[in-house]
């Protein structure tokens, strides 16, 4: 049966700020959970993901858990792991404890950043590709991955991970014309997400239907998503702000652009 009730963490952060405005009109019931308290929602439960007390009250009676929350840049070693390393392994665990048989994990394109893009256009990155972390952050979305795997192969705790690119309500940069997700088609995949059938652990790539985008985009459309936004109609302004693609530039040639010259 399709889930209703979603735990989703990392509420009060930027893509949690944009799914929880838009996942209940696909009849959706909400529990919100962040360290931070979330605007507007009183009712949201204030906790950091590695108290294990509140995380198995939180997820106690839920579907299905979207996991946004932890650090979304580079960061130094030792935040990485305390929120992402250690918070990722605690929702896995409540999952587990509580029975609760789907996770859908905020991966992210900086699992396979140092990516080279293909030479032939017409060639797409798939998500079979080895993973090629550009950053500690990066590197926190592979051990991610693979909790994932593990949680699906041994104890039957669903997931889909989303490679997610850049999910922001309009594209801010030249490279985010390759890797934009507009805050709507993220939610219509975090829906086939939740209610794919048996889809052990899946991982994907989160984009919109750029004209420009050159990772893999069937494994996601296989859930049963259909994008519907394209961040060519932002080409002309972007371009005008930014100047044209520079070729020679990693935001060009690698997938997780910049961020492969990142230091924490
Ligand atoms: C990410 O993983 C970050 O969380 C986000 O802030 C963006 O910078 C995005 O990647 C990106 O690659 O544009």
């Amino acid at each position: 049966t399709a889930p209703r009730t979603v735990l989703l963490t990392g509420a009060a952060g930027g893509v949690g700020t944009l799914m929880r405005e838009r996942l209940p009109q696909y009849g959706y019931e909400l529990r919100l959970l962040d360290a931070a308290p979330v605007e507007g929602a009183p009712e949201a439960i204030t906790a950091d993901i590695r108290d294990t007390d509140a995380l198995l009250a939180a997820v106690r009676g839920v579907d299905a858990i979207i996991h946004l929350a932890g650090i979304s840049l580079e960061a130094p070693f030792e935040k990485i792991l305390d929120s992402n390393i250690e918070g990722t392994y605690s929702i896995y665990e409540a999952a587990r404890a509580e029975g609760v048989r789907r996770v859908v994990y905020a991966s992210s394109n900086h699992a396979v950043g140092f990516t080279p893009r293909p030479a032939d256009p017409a060639e797409k990155v798939g998500v079979g590709t080895a993973p090629r972390p550009d950053t500690y952050y990066g590197v926190s979305k592979v051990f991610g991955e693979a909790l994932a795997s593990l949680y699906a192969d041994k104890y039957g705790v669903e997931t889909v991970s989303i490679r997610i690119g850049s999910c922001f309500p309009e594209p801010r940069s030249v490279r985010m014309l390759d890797t934009w997700l507009s805050p709507d088609d993220c939610a219509r995949l975090l829906h086939a997400a939740l209610t794919a059938p048996d889809v052990g652990h899946t991982v994907v790539y989160g984009l919109s239907a750029n004209t420009r985008a050159w990772w893999d985009m069937e494994p996601a459309r296989a859930l049963g998503y259909e994008p519907q936004d394209d961040s060519e109609v932002f080409a002309e302004k972007m371009i005008a702000e930014h100047g044209e693609p520079d070729h020679d530039s990693v935001d060009h040639r690698l997938l997780g652009g910049h961020f492969t010259t990142m230091e924490p």
